[in-house]
């Protein structure tokens, strides 16, 4: 019988305990090896925000790609090399001068883990998945972004068959930019809609044109 406690360090929370003890059997039962495991692991963890923030980029630089990107994201992930599979559906939404996108999942906490990689703990907290759509403009300026009256917000709800990632604005005071810098900029929470790309460092502080000295320092 494995020592389900082993050599790992404490404090373990009981959800960890329990976790431990099922892999640990199920690998005794040989219904599973640990090689299987880690290569699980290690598939999971080659996913990133950096992708999501690749094809962004891209469509920030390419209008057909962005058009392909947004009719068909299996398709547009494919033309660059990025694996995103058929199923859950992905489909990317492109915020506009008018309209902000948020994305949560009110049931639990499908996420687009095949272009972001895993979720933040936040987003899977019983906090955001009711008041992103009780009260979505709290929640965004609380994240330190005020969109104003003029911009429409749209929370999205994810479910297990269809995820989606926002398209943010790009932003002003970044024309210089290749698309590796332009990548940079994007981030994960600007890929969910809880923030925008900001361009910081020497020259002006660009922010998306209806968000222009609204959006607080953070
Ligand atoms: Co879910």
């Amino acid at each position: 019988m494995t020592d389900h406690t082993g050599t790992d360090k404490a404090p373990v929370s009981p959800y960890a305990f329990r976790i431990r003890a099922v892999r640990d059997l199920l690998i005794e039962r040989g219904l599973i090896t640990q090689e299987e495991l880690d290569t699980a692991r290690e598939r999971i963890d080659r996913r990133t925000p950096a992708l999501g923030a690749r094809l962004i980029a891209r469509a920030w630089v390419d209008p057909g790609f962005r058009e392909r990107l947004l009719a068909d994201a299996h398709a547009a992930a494919a033309e660059v090399g990025i694996p995103l599979p058929r199923a859950p559906r992905t489909t990317v939404l492109a915020n506009t001068e008018d309209t902000h996108h948020l994305i949560v999942c009110t049931l639990c906490s499908c996420y687009p883990r095949a272009l972001l990689g895993r979720p933040p703990d936040w987003y899977k907290s019983l906090a955001y998945r009711s008041r992103a759509v009780r009260e979505p403009r709290a929640v965004l300026r609380e994240f330190g972004l005020d969109l104003g009256d003029r911009v429409a917000v749209r929370v999205v709800d994810s479910t297990a068959d269809h995820r989606y990632v926002v398209m943010p604005l790009r932003p002003s005071g970044a024309d210089g930019l290749d698309e590796d810098e332009l990548a940079a900029l994007i981030t994960r929470d600007a890929m969910i809609g809880a923030g925008v790309p900001v361009r910081t460092g020497p020259g002006e502080r660009g922010c998306p044109p209806h968000q222009r000295g609204q959006v607080p320092d953070r």
